[in-house]
């Protein structure tokens, strides 16, 4: 039902509809605490992107008529207020507290641009807006919208390899969150070059807008993965180790250095095959001069432990006789130009035709495509190349698609076109292989891709610069509801020296995805390409890495249950702390609830740290920290990692991979602290779907501080029996002279060592003995 601005019908409908001059404008609200704006120019085609979200405007919407052109709905936890002529609306609490409204130049139309402008508020941050360059707080930038191959990006590129058009703005302690879903190029201002207005733009005359207040952030991305979906558990081996290279081949190379990770105990999961795997670059096949059989080779590795990812591109070889160029032709699933004759572009095959991914028929032709590619027994796969990209950058603007039925052009499929490569990649996984969890691996992506695949940052380059800039493009990601991101470990482009590779693969450790990668014609980036020192710190970290398996796959699980972001930037919470944006603790992040990692670069004696709320241990040698800020001297082997008091950990021993290190041996870490907290931890078999019928621990940590400290580690959900009593428990920060009850028990304590990382041995030739400092003292409960 329609509630038309000029009648006088009830309350109560699902739209508020509004005309006012050259526009006209649709109000509904999707979900609760969300109000989707839709504006267009009148008389103008409107193209919906029919990609991203996930929920139908449903519900009803409390309108309540104030006078004559004037509106004011219901939203839930805020009100919004509608003016008819000219068209403005605005957005307040219940207390009356302005969180956001639009400017008072409104809207403004150019030819078939069409802006929306909102007013600016004294001290407003910006943050979000997925892989975005720059500070983490966006005021005073602009950024475009359209995915691009950013080979060798810096600090002031812009756009990258995705579009994410959600952000989230900082009004005060009212923070509220905006999701543009127009996959047409658009623009976004924060106040760059002026303090009146940011705006955000489309050049199709059409802007489809979701408006977003919680009372936090939190809430907000929540409401956001309500609207653009949720990805699903992963298998517990893509959080493992991951090494790649540009190219690794032939099948010899491979085997090698699968036995040269388990030589060296370095915990691996995951080997890639990069474009040299194919015969002449063509999708869906194998050079058989390389591997000559690539099922045995699959096959060889998976008996080492090893799961084997595979690039693919969207070009198709121009070439009769290739089965995909044929079979593609035939069953009419490429793009063409207006007048029906074939688009070619070129990229690494030679001349290519380009799958129409935004045509179903397409992508399930592309599945059937990569049905032998199960059959053969690859694990997970890579979509490279698909913002699309071409020698000569992009395709012509004119080239048609079918955009699920709606004829349009690239203009429209262009920023959804990876989305939409990496979406059948996705489900021809759950087709084919239903037992197990997909792996997709994505370099370009739009609002909703977090529901098929994980993302890393593109050709990053080897310096300083970027080990810092892709820390905040991650930490962006996350606050942009892309939970599942990491970069290229060591800089794809470029030499990298051991002190940075030290410190990249530190930080390496604690992202959601963890790979080392590098490109042609530059040195290796395997743990042991740059030194013993470095290797044994990469050791270090890749084996940290699995032993807090368990934590961080409960952090995951967190992720995919709760939509609590895995890395979280401190602006996640502490959005009202103006450190939490300022550069020296902008790439600081929470991983999980209890650690705190802050990156740090190579050469420096000492680094400031920020500690909030609360009380630390500095986590490699047992260190206590007050709350607040700190300047701490800068370890060669380490970076400065906390981990919060009165909070738990959950480990395990590591073992060669994520799976083995999942059927062995686990610790509890309990930090001696204050304040009271609680928390969880989820375990299950790391694959397949037994946790949708219970099979699975989740376990309940609390603590309770007081005369008598208590700790209670109980599973409260879940059919699988998980055995408290054989777990290890060590205790951090107390002494044997302390009260403790653990399940209401007095444990009987004895006094050991812990290593979270192993001390380095000394390479200095007159110095021998290496640094102790990372063997603390516990206190362990005797079984
Ligand atoms: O034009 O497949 O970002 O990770 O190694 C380069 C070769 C194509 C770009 C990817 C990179 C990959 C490389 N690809």
């Amino acid at each position: 039902m329609v509630f038309m601005a000029n009648t006088s019908s009830e309350p109560s409908e699902n739209i508020l509809q509004i005309s006012s001059g050259k526009i006209d404008a649709l109000i509904t609200q999707p979900i609760d605490d969300v109000i989707r704006i839709q504006i267009f120019i009148r008389g103008r085609k409107r193209i919906i992107n029919p990609y991203s979200t996930v929920v139908n405007d449903k519900k009803t919407l409390h309108i309540q008529k104030i006078k004559d052109g004037f509106f004011e709905v219901n939203a839930g936890k805020y009100k919004v207020l509608v003016y008819e002529n000219p068209f403005r609306v605005s957005f307040y609490t219940y207390d009356g507290e302005l969180i956001h409204n639009d400017a008072d130049l409104g809207i403004q139309i150019q030819e078939n641009g069409i802006t929306v402008l909102k007013e600016l508020q004294q001290g407003e941050r910006f943050i979000g807006l997925g892989e975005k360059t720059g500070p983490i707080d966006r005021r005073g930038w602009q950024y475009t919208h359209w995915n691009t191959d950013a080979f060798a990006y810096h600090q002031e590129f812009d756009p990258l390899y995705s579009s994410i058009p959600f952000y989230i703005g900082i009004n005060g302690h009212l923070p509220y969150g905006i999701f543009v879903n127009n996959s047409c190029r658009t623009d976004f201002n924060f106040g760059a070059s002026n303090d009146r207005f940011s705006f955000f733009r489309s050049a199709d005359g059409y802007i489809d807008y979701y408006f977003i207040y919680t009372g936090d952030i939190k809430g907000i991305v929540s409401r956001y993965l309500d609207l653009t979906g949720r990805p699903e558990l992963p298998p517990v081996w893509a959080l493992g180790y991951q090494q790649c290279r540009y190219s690794y081949y032939p099948e010899e190379e491979l085997l090698l250095l699968a036995d040269t990770f388990r030589k060296k105990k370095i915990p691996c999961d995951v080997l890639y095959l990069d474009i040299h795997y194919m015969d002449e670059y063509k999708v869906f096949t194998w050079d058989k001069e390389r591997f000559k059989d690539p099922k045995k080779f699959l096959a060889d590795l998976k008996d080492k432990g090893f799961k084997v990812v595979i690039i693919q591109d969207p070009g198709i070889k121009v070439e009769e006789g290739y089965g995909a160029c044929d079979s593609g032709i035939e069953e009419d699933v490429f793009v063409k130009y207006p007048d029906g004759k074939l688009y070619v572009g070129e990229a690494w095959p030679g001349r290519c035709y380009f799958p129409d991914f935004t045509n179903e028929r397409a992508r399930n032709w592309w599945k059937r495509q990569m049905k032998a590619h199960f059959e053969e027994g690859v694990a997970g796969f890579w979509n490279d190349m698909n913002e699309p990209a071409v020698w000569g950058k992009h395709f012509p603007d004119f080239i048609r698609f079918n955009y699920d039925g709606q004829q349009t052009s690239h203009l429209h499929a262009h920023n959804v076109y990876g989305m939409q490569m990496v979406r059948a990649t996705y489900e021809a996984q759950k087709e084919f292989r239903p037992d197990k969890r997909p792996f997709a691996l994505t370099r370009a992506a739009f609002a909703g891709t977090q529901r098929y695949a994980w993302k890393w940052t593109g050709d990053n380059i080897s310096n300083e610069e970027h080990l810092l800039l892709g820390q905040r493009l991650i930490n962006s990601l996350s606050l942009s509801g892309y939970f599942f991101s990491g970069n290229d470990v060591g800089g794809f482009i470029g030499e990298c020296w051991p002190e940075l590779f030290m410190r990249w693969i530190a930080v390496g450790a604690f992202n959601p995805f963890f790979r080392g990668h590098s490109m042609i014609n530059s040195r290796d980036h395997e743990p042991w390409s740059f030194g013993e020192e470095a290797e044994e710190v990469s050791r270090n970290f890749i084996t940290l890495r699995y032993k807090l398996l368990p934590y961080l796959y409960s952090a995951f699980y967190r992720a995919v249950m709760h939509d609590e972001p895995i890395n979280r930037p401190m602006a996640f919470t502490l959005f009202n702390d103006e450190r939490s944006f300022s550069h020296t603790y902008g790439h600081q992040f929470f991983v999980g609830p209890s650690i705190l990692v802050c990156p740090v670069l190579p050469g420096q004696a000492f680094g400031k740290v920020w500690l909030p709320e609360g009380n630390y241990y500095e986590m490699f040698t047992g260190k206590v920290y007050t709350e607040g800020e700190h300047v701490v001297e800068l370890h060669r082997h380490r970076i400065p990692v906390f981990v919060r008091a009165g909070h738990a950990l959950m480990s395990a021993e590591a073992s060669e991979n994520a799976e083995k290190t999942f059927r062995g041996i686990y610790q509890f870490h309990l930090y001696k602290g204050d304040k009271a907290s609680s928390g969880f931890f989820y375990i299950d078999e790391g694959d397949g779907y037994g946790y949708k019928n219970g099979e699975y621990s989740l376990i309940k940590w609390e603590f309770i501080p007081g005369d008598v400290h208590q700790w209670n580690i109980q599973q409260v959900e879940g059919n699988s029996p998980f055995d408290i009593s054989k777990t290890e428990v060590y205790l951090h920060g107390y002494t044997p002279t302390d009260v403790l009850e653990i399940n209401k028990k007095k444990p009987s304590l004895e006094s050991t060592e812990w290593m979270w990382i192993a001390p380095v041995s000394s390479f200095d030739p007159y110095f021998k003995q290496s640094d102790q400092s990372t063997i603390i003292k516990v206190l362990k409960v005797s079984a």
